[in-house]
């Protein structure tokens, strides 16, 4: 059986990685396939576990302790829902993934990136998505947005202006194999056609997950 996609939405808060996604998946469903959503951190009872604890205001965590906290939760995602799907050829779309790490804890916390490396690396096993969709937008429109739609800050909403704009910042720059971006200040639907329009072109589209 073909393998199936890996495609991830990164960006900062309230950029408007669950809308795509959700629209992303309605457009795979219209061309015939069943994606899996996944959201990180999430998506195994363990890992939702470890989410409530991860944004809890009322619990301050160490910088070290969030990373594997973080990593325990993407182990779990990986190895119990994200790789046994992409086995029996479903795409997989994640919102997030390894680059928020990057973003939050090495440029927001200013963690070691030797350490996330080799930390991630043991997580994921080496799994790396086929493309990864760069939501672009300064924080303080993301912030507007979440406060436009009445939802309360979590822990890591509450850090402070200054670590946001260091996680926006290596949003902003990241580079790499797969690793594109787009404008997140497009409207929904002109956002989701530039996203779709990348997958048809990338050829992630190309052969339809297994139904169910
Ligand atoms: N984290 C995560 C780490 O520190 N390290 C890690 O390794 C990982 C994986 C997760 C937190 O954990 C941190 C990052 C986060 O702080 P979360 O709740 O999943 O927490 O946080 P977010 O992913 O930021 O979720 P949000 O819901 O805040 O943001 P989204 O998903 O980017 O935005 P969305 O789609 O919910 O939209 C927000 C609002 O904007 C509107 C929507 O209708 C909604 O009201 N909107 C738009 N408005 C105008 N134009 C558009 N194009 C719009 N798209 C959406």
């Amino acid at each position: 059986m073909t393998q199936g996609r890996f495609l991830v939405v990164e960006g900062p808060e309230g950029a408007g990685k669950s809308t795509l996604i959700r629209g992303l998946a309605e457009r795979y469903r219209e061309a015939g396939a069943t994606p899996l959503l996944v959201r990180e951190p999430g998506g195994t009872p363990v890992a939702e576990r470890l989410r409530e604890l991860l944004l809890d205001p009322a619990h301050p965590i160490d910088s070290v302790s969030e990373l594997f906290l973080f990593l325990a939760a993407r182990a779990e995602l990986v190895a119990r829902v994200i790789r046994p799907a992409l086995a029996q050829g479903v795409t997989v779309l994640a919102d997030r993934f390894q680059l928020s790490t990057e973003a939050y804890q090495c440029g927001g916390r200013g963690l070691e990136r030797g350490l996330f490396l080799a930390a991630n690396r043991a997580a994921t096993g080496g799994l790396e998505p086929d493309l990864t969709l760069v939501l672009d937008l300064p924080p303080e429109l993301g912030f507007d947005r979440i406060r436009r739609a009445g939802q309360g800050f979590d822990r890591i909403e509450r850090a402070g202006p200054e670590f946001h704009d260091r996680v926006a910042a290596v949003f902003r720059n990241a580079t790499g194999p797969g690793i594109t971006h787009l404008d997140a200040t497009l409207p929904q639907e002109q956002l989701l056609r530039a996203a779709w329009d990348l997958v048809l072109a990338r050829g992630l589209a190309a052969h339809p997950a297994r139904r169910g």
